[in-house]
């Protein structure tokens, strides 16, 4: 479907700013004619979903060489975990490895029946620099929190969900960060009251499905990308990321967020 898609051109550097843009002239706020130009900034491309929900999609948002360092930071020091939980009534191994870290004295994070246990940001100063990026990325955001999520293959997934608990409060902004093999992010839109009291069943969702096509937008995340989910995302849409057989390597993907206090 055609997206009510912007493009922003944030501050440059190593890693992308979302600042003022630069204005008519082009040069950036401070700069004088004679001056060295400055690197071209990151894209920033802002999807309208409707009803008051936004996604922000910033693909170089990390320059390559700075990802790759931060991408094996991660994957070697990060006491990754694949905890068994509980999906439809069934207890297995989730398809993914995960890591959660969180100020100190927060509610904790419970999902799909497993309860993660959460580390300090000062056993990692690695996530300390990707959350200062971010911070500088997004002026006047405060993510208090992280889950991580390592997929080590394409057979490794997250499912159809919504970050839509409580202490995340009603209007949630989740910065997501991702490094090493890219992979498609699909968001769908939850269906309406009405269409669920229709049924839940493979039939009902395909007599749903010639009635009214479900809206869904594909964005590929590439190593050090940013994209951010704001509004009533989490209210009105899922969100997950398929399994794919051609993915050969490791991609690892961080979720910052704000638990309420
Ligand atoms: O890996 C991703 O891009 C998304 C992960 C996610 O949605 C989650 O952990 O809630
Ligand atoms: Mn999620």
């Amino acid at each position: 479907m055609a997206s009510r898609l912007r493009l922003v051109g944030p501050t440059p550097g190593t890693v992308g700013g979302f600042a003022p843009d630069p204005g008519v002239s082009g040069k950036a706020e401070g700069e004088r004619e004679g001056e060295a130009k400055r690197p071209e900034p990151p894209r920033r491309e802002v999807t309208a979903l409707g009803g008051g929900s936004e996604v922000v999609h910033v693909p170089r948002f990390v320059a390559r060489d700075k990802a790759w360092e931060w991408f094996d930071c991660l994957d070697r020091t990060i006491p990754w975990r694949r905890p068994d939980t509980r999906v439809f009534g069934r207890l297995g191994p989730q398809p993914r490895d995960m890591c959660y870290v969180a100020d100190e004295g927060l509610t904790d994070l419970k999902y799909s029946g497993h309860q993660a246990d959460a580390h300090s940001w000062d056993e990692f100063p690695v996530l300390k620099d990707i959350l200062k990026a971010v911070h500088e990325a997004l002026p006047g955001s405060y993510f208090n929190s992280v889950l991580l999520n390592r997929y080590q293959t394409g057979s490794d997934y997250v499912s159809w969900h919504a970050d839509d608990e409580a202490l995340y409060g009603p209007t949630p902004e989740i910065a997501s960060v991702s490094f090493g093999c890219e992979r498609d992010f699909v968001l769908r839109k939850k269906p309406t009251k009405s269409q669920a009291a229709s049924g839940s069943g493979e039939a009902a969702r395909k007599r749903r499905k010639v009635a009214a096509p479900q809206q869904q937008h594909s964005f590929l995340l590439k190593h050090g990308s940013l994209l951010v989910m704001r509004g009533h995302t989490q209210r009105d849409w899922q969100h997950s990321v398929p399994k794919r057989a051609k993915a050969s390597s490791t991609r690892i993907n961080l979720t910052f967020r704000h638990v309420l206090t």
